[in-house]
């Protein structure tokens, strides 16, 4: 079983490995002011430091004290800062042979080189954070979109550790009247009535928790819209459009896209990635139908198509299915039918709208706007989730069945078990090494 050793004194750069302005390298463990005066210019300063001040001054190597370089060092005492132990973070100049020098000396007084998500760990250890706030560093660093971002800070505040620590709350009341009742002849105990309410309420919320993990995942790894329709439907004018640039082609010749283009765009913080396609048509052109086959490959793998319907020629109008959008375009030449979502991709019209739509359909209604709602992006805390959601709809099937209660009792302390692992209580040291080792931060 692998694991940190969380004795002795780690360093890292924490910033990347190129030149720049200022690098940050951070120290962390028992003693490490220490050794580090060993190479500082001031060294009582630095060991007398109080906590979360900062202290001025060089690195400096050997006997001689040669500067290495001119830095800041802020100093936590054992107990603060993110680790939760003692911990020095160096500004340092960006220099690369700068860097080299001062992380070989530190190799050289004695410390350790972190592996990747050690402060993380050792943060988790001292009770700084839970492991789904740990998480929640890892996904806030590595983070592609504004909105991806905010529910990662969210989550790094302590928002989904509320949220599980109020639902284990809740569990351990179920379970505790569940006790009294198993623990007790039932003749010493006036009726047993099992709060049902209270666990169909849990099970119910445990649930809606596990189901924003395709929202969270869209908003971390993003989302691809295809544009279809019929040739001369206006995909090149709604593609340009909604990427703010000339990209694709528009012309009135049935035909004109060929072979598909994709582009990245956002669209309300969510990634996109975005296809203008063949117009689908009956064609013996074979370069033509080549590009309609790749056209239905790509509707396949999409997570959203927009079939566009050309309002002044709507012969073929598909069946509307979940993943599918219909919106007719050139509303400024036919007035479209009443009630349907409808563009003029040539002025603008209705974009706005057809925009809030996408957003809507891809998160589901959740989260698309304001962030009251926490949103998971972890499919560990997915799978959990859902398992405790699992147990829980069991035990409520079986008090339905009226079913003897320490049956019930077992599947109430699965979910009960599921929640622990979730916040990192009851997590085996196995388990827990995996997350953090794949953490890019630390290394
Ligand atoms: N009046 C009006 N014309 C439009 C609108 N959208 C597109 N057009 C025109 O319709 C013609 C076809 O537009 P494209 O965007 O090239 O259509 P497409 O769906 O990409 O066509 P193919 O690439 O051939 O499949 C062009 O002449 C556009 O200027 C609209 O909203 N209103
Ligand atoms: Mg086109």
């Amino acid at each position: 079983m692998e694991s940190y050793n969380t004795d002795d004194i780690i360093f890292a750069l924490a910033t990347p490995w190129a030149q720049s302005a200022l690098s940050v390298i951070r120290v962390s463990g028992e003693g490490c002011r220490n050794l580090l005066a060993s190479c500082f210019s001031r060294p009582s300063a630095l060991v007398q430091a109080a906590n979360a001040t900062l202290v001025h001054g060089y690195i400096t190597d050997g006997k001689e004290g040669e500067k290495l370089d001119e830095v800041v060092a802020a100093v936590y005492t054992e107990g603060h800062g993110y680790t939760a132990e003692e911990a020095v973070e160096f500004t340092c100049h960006g220099s690369l042979p700068g860097l080299t020098r001062i992380l070989a000396l530190f190799k050289r007084i004695g410390m350790r080189s972190a592996q990747g998500g050690e402060f993380t760990f050792r943060a988790f250890l001292h009770g700084r954070m839970d492991l789904t706030q740990a998480e929640a560093v890892q996904e806030l660093v590595s983070s592609q979109s504004e909105r991806s971002q905010a529910l990662a800070l969210s989550r790094l505040e302590g928002g989904l550790r509320e949220q599980i620590t109020a639902a284990k709350e809740e569990l351990l009341t179920i379970l505790a009247a569940v006790e009294v009742q198993l623990d007790y002849a039932e003749d010493e105990l006036d009726e047993f009535v099992f709060p049902r309410q209270m666990l169909a309420q849990l099970q119910h919320s445990v649930s809606v928790l596990a189901s924003t993990y395709s929202v969270g995942k869209m908003y971390g790894q993003g989302a691809r819209i295809v544009l279809a329709g019929a040739t001369n439907a206006g995909k090149s004018s709604l593609f340009n459009l909604l990427l703010k640039q000339d990209r694709s082609i528009v012309s009135n010749v049935r035909g004109t896209t060929r072979d598909y283009i994709e582009a990245d765009c956002s669209i309300q913080g969510i990634p996109i990635r975005l296809y203008d396609t063949a117009g689908l048509r009956e064609s013996s052109d074979s370069i033509e139908n080549e590009g309609i086959k790749k056209t239905e490959r790509l509707i396949g793998q999409a997570d959203l198509v927009i079939y566009l319907i050309d309002s002044t020629d709507i012969a073929h109008i598909p069946p509307q299915d979940a993943k599918t959008l219909l919106v007719y375009n050139k509303s400024d030449l036919v007035k479209p039918p009443q009630g349907a979502l409808a563009i003029s991709a040539q002025s603008g019209e209705g974009v706005s709208s057809l925009v809030e739509a996408i957003a809507s359909r891809l998160t589901s209604g959740f989260g698309s706007t304001g962030d009251e709602q926490v949103i998971i992006e972890s499919e560990r805390q997915h799978l959990l989730l859902e398992q405790t959601a699992e147990a829980l709809k069991r035990a409520l099937e079986l008090v339905d069945a009226d079913v003897p209660l320490d049956i019930t009792a077992v599947e109430l302390g699965d979910a009960m078990q599921n929640l622990g692992e979730l916040t990192g209580e009851v997590t085996p040291a196995d388990i827990l090494h995996k997350i953090f080792s794949g953490f890019c931060v630390g290394k």
